[in-house]
């Protein structure tokens, strides 16, 4: 073994940041974002802090102070979608939400420890683009229950309860506006 002291086997990589091209690649664009700083980061964890509809990004870093990235791109329109199981666990994990707007569909997994030692928001973010509503969001729980809303306004955060759809946007109550149209068992 060799002894490193205060120092780290990982060195001090440049951080990347990738963004999705919607064609099935990436492109590095941690340069132009000022978000390439040489630091020895261990944990990511990615959520909407200031909740303005546009992703930040949380890092640890190893005897570092933890950096907070704020997301000051461009404005478009988006929805945020929180879930609560009922026959599933209550924090969904392990649900599927598939999002369509138009011809164009967006996947999110439910996860729990997406990075080391951390984990993203359970609240699941969807931009949208030009889009001002999702036609068709799809919810499968972990227990193979499928619940499907439509037209959902973007914009806002909905949180959708497993077999009842909408019951809060925004934070306010939803009465009987967007519950789920099927719901059915695989
Ligand atoms: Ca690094
Ligand atoms: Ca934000």
């Amino acid at each position: 073994m060799v002894d490193v002291g205060e120092n780290s086997l990982n060195g001090y990589e440049r951080n990347v940041l990738h963004r999705n091209n919607g064609d099935g690649t990436f492109s590095d664009v941690a340069h132009v974002n000022r978000a390439d700083r040489i630091e020895d980061g261990r944990g990511v964890a990615i959520l909407d802090y200031d909740r303005d509809g546009r992703l930040d990004v949380l890092i640890r870093n190893y005897r570092q102070p933890a950096e907070l990235l704020r997301g000051t791109g461009p404005r478009r329109h988006w929805l945020q979608v929180k879930l609560t199981g009922t026959a599933s666990n209550r924090d969904a994990v392990g649900a599927r939400i598939v999002a369509v707007t138009g011809d164009r569909r967006q996947l999110r997994v439910v996860g729990a420890g997406s990075s080391y030692l951390s984990s993203g928001s359970l609240v699941q973010h969807f931009g949208l683009g030009d889009a001002t509503a999702v036609d068709r969001l799809e919810i499968t729980w972990p227990s193979g229950r499928v619940d499907v809303v439509r037209d959902v306004a973007a914009d806002r955060r909905v949180a959708v309860t497993e077999g009842r759809g909408i019951v809060t946007a925004n934070g306010k109550e939803v009465r009987d506006a967007n519950a789920p149209h099927h719901a059915a068992r695989r």
